[in-house]
């Protein structure tokens, strides 16, 4: 990476303030700048690569300890620019999705367009801005595309702390926002780190229907619905199926219940709202998308990357939660014969609706659910 050649005629402090401005400008809503030494990090993802808690995702094992060295990925990188966007929709509707079980709860981070391109054409012109100024220099945007652990970066660039479900969340804003960074050879000066507050709150990791935080700050994925649900491709195994109750892409549980999104900021780009199809979506509406209506409905969308397969997948396992309804199973048998894995879902879910007639009268939602609606009626009337 280049250098400028007048860098020592530079006002470094000066370009900072402007860099934040320049961020804000663009949208985001905290721009923090950090060196490149998460060798303290290290010994904690090899831990949890040794220990497996990845999964199926191979691809956050190979590259090594790369994660933790942004210099080794970008040669010549000494500084990152961490930089935060707030998703969270208005009218987010939690606890009205939650405890309908007819209806289909998606991440509320997935409602609207896929973040990743508009966040790196965001923080490319921020790199663009900066050399106009200082003149030709090296730098590299990344939105969760790159091997690079983006919360210890953002928690050292002074973004927030990183709570006990393992996200980065700070005071007065919360979690419901994304990362990116941009990697750069300026020897910018660097911001300070926040305290923790999470003190004795232990909220996310007794609220997570799978027990996937299994230590504070520390996520065992394979248990997590997040990774269930988006990024596993084979079977859902089943003792998961109905923790995940109507969650069909994704899971906010740990995020619903930390006091400190009580008063978290609504997104600023309209590009996050929910598109009207996933506004009260109905499981057996969503389940009767056919593969080129899933590849309408998710054009320029997160939950495309998943493919019809999956979506169904989960679709299927929300249904098998679901009240008994006879025209869920007559659904299922529909459309067996795809993939021996998706077979298995489908009897898995007419099995669980067959039960379900049997028990007549069952409570339909799980004492722990109840508990999270009662949490997110309280304690985000504005959100519920
Ligand atoms: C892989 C991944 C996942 C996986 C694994 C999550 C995880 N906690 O690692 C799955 C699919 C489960 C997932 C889920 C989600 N994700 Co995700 N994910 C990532 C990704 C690509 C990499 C994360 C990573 O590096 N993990 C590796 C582990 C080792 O890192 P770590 O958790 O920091 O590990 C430390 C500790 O565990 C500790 N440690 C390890 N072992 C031990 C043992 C002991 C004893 C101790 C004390 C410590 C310790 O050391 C490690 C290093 O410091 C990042 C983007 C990126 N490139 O960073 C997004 C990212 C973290 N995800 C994000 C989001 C939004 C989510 C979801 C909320 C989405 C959703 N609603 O469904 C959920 C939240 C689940 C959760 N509670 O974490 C955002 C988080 C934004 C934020 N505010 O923090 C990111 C940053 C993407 C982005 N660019 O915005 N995700
Ligand atoms: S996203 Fe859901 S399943 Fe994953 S850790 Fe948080 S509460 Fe648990
Ligand atoms: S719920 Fe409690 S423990 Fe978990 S991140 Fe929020 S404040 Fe920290």
């Amino acid at each position: 990476m280049s250098l400028p050649r007048n860098l020592p005629l530079i006002n470094l402090t000066q370009l900072v303030e402007n860099i934040k401005k320049w961020g804000a400008e663009l949208g985001f809503q905290h721009l923090g700048i950090c060196d490149v030494d998460l060798s303290s990090h290290e010994e904690g993802l090899q831990r949890w690569l040794n220990a497996g808690y990845h999964g199926e995702m191979a691809w956050m094992a190979r590259h090594g300890m790369m994660r933790a060295r942004p210099d080794e990925l970008i040669q010549g990188t000494v500084r990152v620019i961490s930089a935060r966007m707030d998703y969270l929709p208005p009218d987010a509707g939690f606890a009205t999705h939650l405890e309908d079980p007819t209806l289909a709860y998606i991440s509320r981070y997935a409602l609207g367009r896929d973040y990743h391109k508009l966040m790196r054409n965001r923080l490319k012109k921020l790199g663009e801005r900066i050399e106009r100024e200082v003149g030709k220099l090296g730098y590299r945007p990344f939105v969760d595309s790159a091997p690079i652990l983006e919360r210890p970066l953002a928690q050292k660039a002074g973004l927030g702390w990183t709570g006990k479900h393992s996200l980065l969340l700070d005071e007065d804003v919360g979690s419901w926002f994304f990362l990116g960074e941009l990697l750069i050879n300026l020897p910018l000066p660097v911001d300070k780190q926040k305290e923790n507050k999470c003190a004795k709150c232990v909220a996310c990791m007794t609220s997570c229907p799978t027990n996937a935080i299994i230590e504070e700050g520390v996520l065992d994925a394979r248990r997590c619905i997040s990774y269930l649900t988006i990024e596993l491709d084979g079977a859902i195994p089943i003792e998961f199926r109905k923790a995940i109750g109507n969650r069909i892409y994704g899971c906010d549980d740990c995020q619903l219940v930390c006091p400190y999104n009580r008063a978290a900021a609504l997104t600023q780009e309209d590009d996050f709202y929910a598109k009207a199809h996933f506004s009260k979506p109905s499981l057996k509406d969503l389940f009767k998308w056919d593969e080129v209506s899933f590849l309408k409905f998710t054009e320029g969308s997160a939950i495309r990357r998943i493919g019809h397969e999956k979506w169904r997948r989960n679709l299927s396992v929300a249904l098998g939660n679901a009240p008994y309804d006879p025209e869920i199973i007559i659904l299922l048998e529909a459309e067996k014969g795809f993939s021996v894995m998706l077979d298995e879902h489908f009897d898995w879910a007419i099995n669980q609706q067959i039960v379900r007639k049997n028990e007549a009268l069952i409570d339909m939602l799980s004492l722990s659910t109840k508990r999270l609606i009662r949490i997110v009626r309280k304690g985000l009337p504005r959100d519920a």
